[in-house]
């Protein structure tokens, strides 16, 4: 049989993580008289941590010190974790287990592509850490999307050629990564913001099998 390398991002793609990191950053960014707002965390979406720190400084026209900023990144994680304890499967996305559920029966190869240097935590709050076959995160990697670095790690421990690999992201870093690291692109959310892909759906249950299966023998 065919063998494609499938690889998933994970916060905006199997969980909607992007509620408690906003939560997490609006606390940190009123303690220092930032006003943080969801528009903004749209921009963080895929970008690192310490990137994130950086631009909710510069929204609000903020210098500190290296100390500072080290344990402010480590406060934010310290709260985003409080969030994160309290998952379970029902925070899986729509439709995510039927998929990976099919690309499992169809033996195909599946690795985690994120940029959080939390998401095996996170993947074994929702009980899904099984389901891969590779998992590659925010610890793996030193460079951020859109540098393809982490999509190239993640073929590469599936054994696959980056040519036969397909992923799908929530963010226009990591559609971008995705395209640098010559895979197709799948974006899950909005065409207008995602216009980079190969591919855009909405969510999942857009996606059906037949068209699962036409990415494995294509
Ligand atoms: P952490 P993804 C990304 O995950 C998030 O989209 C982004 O908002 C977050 O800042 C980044 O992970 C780092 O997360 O603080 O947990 O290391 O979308 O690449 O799965
Ligand atoms: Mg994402």
């Amino acid at each position: 049989m065919n063998k494609k390398g499938f690889i998933f991002d994970l916060d905006g793609v199997i969980v909607d993580t992007a509620k408690y990191h906003f939560l997490a950053w609006k606390k940190l960014a009123k303690s220092l008289g930032i006003n943080f707002t969801e528009e903004e965390n749209e921009q963080l979406k895929g970008v690192s941590r310490i990137k994130s720190l950086e631009k909710i400084l510069a929204w609000g026209n903020k210098t500190i010190s290296q100390d500072e900023f080290t344990a402010l990144m480590a406060n934010k994680n310290t709260e985003y974790l409080g969030y994160i304890a309290e998952m379970d499967e029902n925070e899986i996305l729509p439709d995510v287990q039927r998929v990976l559920d099919m690309l499992i029966a169809k033996k195909q190869p599946i690795s985690l592509g994120s940029a959080s240097k939390n998401a095996r935590t996170i993947l074994d709050r929702v009980n899904l850490r099984s389901h891969f076959n590779a998992i590659v995160d925010g610890n793996d990697v030193s460079k951020a999307k859109p540098d393809p670095e982490v999509f190239l790690v993640a073929a590469n421990a599936l054994s696959i050629k980056p040519e036969a690999c397909i992923v799908f992201e929530d963010s226009v870093a990591g559609v971008q990564a995705a395209n640098a690291a010559n895979m197709v692109s799948i974006g899950i959310g909005s065409a207008t913001i995602l216009h980079e892909a190969n591919f855009v759906f909405n969510d999942f249950t857009e996606i059906s099998d037949e068209f699962l299966n036409t990415l494995i023998t294509n």
